[in-house]
Formats: C-alpha cells, structure tokens, sequence
C-alpha cells in the first residue's frame, strides 16, 4: 500500500488539487479519494498566506472526514486557535493581536470576514487534529519529533480549556516547550556573543537547528543552524544533536526549503515536505510504498 504525504499547503488549493490529481486521486464523490483506497497525510500549515484558505479547508476537511486523509495541527492552525480563544482573566486573547500576529494572519481573517460560522467551526475542527500520528511505517509532525516531547503529549494530552490554555502560553511550563517545538522547531542559543541578523534586521542569539540532518560524528554548525552566523563557520557544532530514530521515517514540514537543499536523498530518514509553495516554490508529495519502503516525489 502507499501513503502520500503532503507538505505546507498555505492556502493554494490550487496546486493541491493539481498535485492530488496527479497522485491519482479524484473528486467524483465531492471530496478528493484514490480508485486504490491510497490515503494522503497531510503535514499541518492549511491556512495564512495563499489566497485559496477556505477551498484547501474544503479540500483536507472533506478529505479527513470521509478518511481518505489524515492531517496533523500546523503552528499555524495553533496560532489560529490562540488568537480567537478568549482569555478571560485579562480581557485580551490567548495570542496577542499585535502587528506581527495580525500581518501573519491577514489572508485568512480577509478570506472568513464574512464567513464566521464557518471559521469558528474549522478553529473547532484544528482543536481536533493530532500534534503527532505514529503508525508501525512512519512519523508525521509538523516540525520537531523528539522523543520526550511526543512522550509527554501521549501521557497529557491537550485540552482547550483556560487551564489548559493558561499552560500552553506561559513560557515557563513544560506544556509551552513541548508544544512551540513540536509545532515551531528547536532554537540553539548561540554561547559568547555569536549573532546573526534577521530578514528584519533584528539582533538574534538563537538558531533554529537542521535536528532532522544526518550524522555520525561531529557535525560542523553550517551545516546544523540555520542562519549559521560566519563567526561560527567551519567550526564544529558544540551542542545537543538529536539521534534520529531509524525503525521508520519520520515526515515533516515547516522549514521553507528550496529545491536546492531537497531532504529526500539525504542518508537521514526525517524528510521534510515544506519546499515553499507560498513562496514560489513548490507543493511537494512523498509517497511511501509501505511493502517495499521507498520513497517518491512529486511536485504539483
Ligand atoms: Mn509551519
């Protein structure tokens, strides 16, 4: 049997259409299936961005709920939750309604403003979706499988009521840590002053690490952080690197990759999808041939 698993989809139904039509699936009943009973995962990022956000709900949704799909939370469904959840205590939302947050949410407050009954019923619909699905083939995750952190949500978890939702937004609980790295990445603080500046020109002390990269020995910090700062160049990475599960691959998203620096050949068995279709990338699939366990790409 194969599984297909596709990655950020950011609003552009239009290549996920064009993508599942080319992995051989149709839309004859009024949602997309496969004449071979084939079933898509998709990786989390439904919404913001694209102009398409109520089509690919549509899409995924109906997938999900006649299962020819299953579909885990994104950071952005997360978000989403945060930002229209009440917080009763202080009068505001569990998010902030601040510039960033507003600008990263824009298309899809523009796309539901006259739909709200259907906004709050998918905001009901993304509290339902896993942070995490493991099977005896693979792993999906939005951004960071770690062992400990999937662990703890197996034994606690969510719940989307304001104790809940008081932990998950108070930076120091181990709900916050485990949650905004399994949705949003791990971040290496960077030791004796080592910096970079971001695309908005901000000072950071912190990188996001490549935890899915393959290796065996040292690793040098180019190759492991992401906007590695030239300080650190050609030196070796000196702090934790993940030891990857390899009974079963793991699938992600989230990173905006290119074409460039595709995850699929890599020696490590962690594949990330995201290659940036809202960006003018590419909405990328990878099909498991669970017999054999190979892997394919397809592009949309
Ligand atoms: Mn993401």
């Amino acid at each position: 049997m194969k599984v297909d698993f596709i990655g950020d989809i950011h609003g552009h139904a239009v290549e996920l259409a064009s993508l599942l039509i080319k992995l051989g699936y149709n839309n004859n009943k009024g949602y997309f299936s496969h004449p071979e009973g084939r079933k898509v995962v998709f990786v989390g990022d439904y919404i913001d961005r694209g102009l398409q956000i109520r089509e690919t709900l549509e899409i995924v949704k109906g997938m999900c709920d006649n299962k020819t799909a299953d579909a885990v939370m994104g950071n952005h469904e997360y978000n989403a939750i945060l930002f229209h959840a009440k917080n009763k205590k202080n009068g505001g939302y569990y998010r902030k309604h601040g510039f960033t947050e507003i600008n990263q949410h824009i298309e899809t407050l523009k796309q539901f403003q006259h739909h709200q009954e259907e906004l709050k019923m998918y905001l009901e619909w993304f509290k339902n979706l896993p942070l995490f699905i493991e099977t005896e083939n693979y792993r999906v995750v939005h951004a960071y499988w770690n062992k400990k952190h999937i662990e703890f949500l197996r034994n606690n978890p969510i719940h989307w009521n304001d104790e809940w939702l008081d932990r998950l937004t108070d930076e120091n609980s181990d709900e916050y840590v485990v949650v905004e790295e399994i949705l949003k990445g791990k971040e290496h603080e960077l030791a004796d002053g080592h910096h970079f500046y971001d695309a908005d020109n901000v000072k950071r002390d912190k990188c996001r690490v490549k935890w899915w990269h393959y290796c065996t020995g040292d690793i040098m910090n180019d190759e492991y952080l992401f906007n590695c700062p030239s300080s650190l160049k050609g030196t070796v990475f000196k702090g934790f690197v993940d030891e990857l599960p390899d009974d079963k691959p793991i699938f992600f998203g989230h990173y905006w990759l290119k074409e460039d620096n595709p995850t699929l050949n890599s020696k490590s068995n962690a594949k990330c999808l995201d290659y940036s279709v809202a960006k003018n990338g590419h909405l990328v699939a990878y099909s498991l041939d669970t017999e054999k366990l190979e892997i394919q790409k397809s592009l949309s």
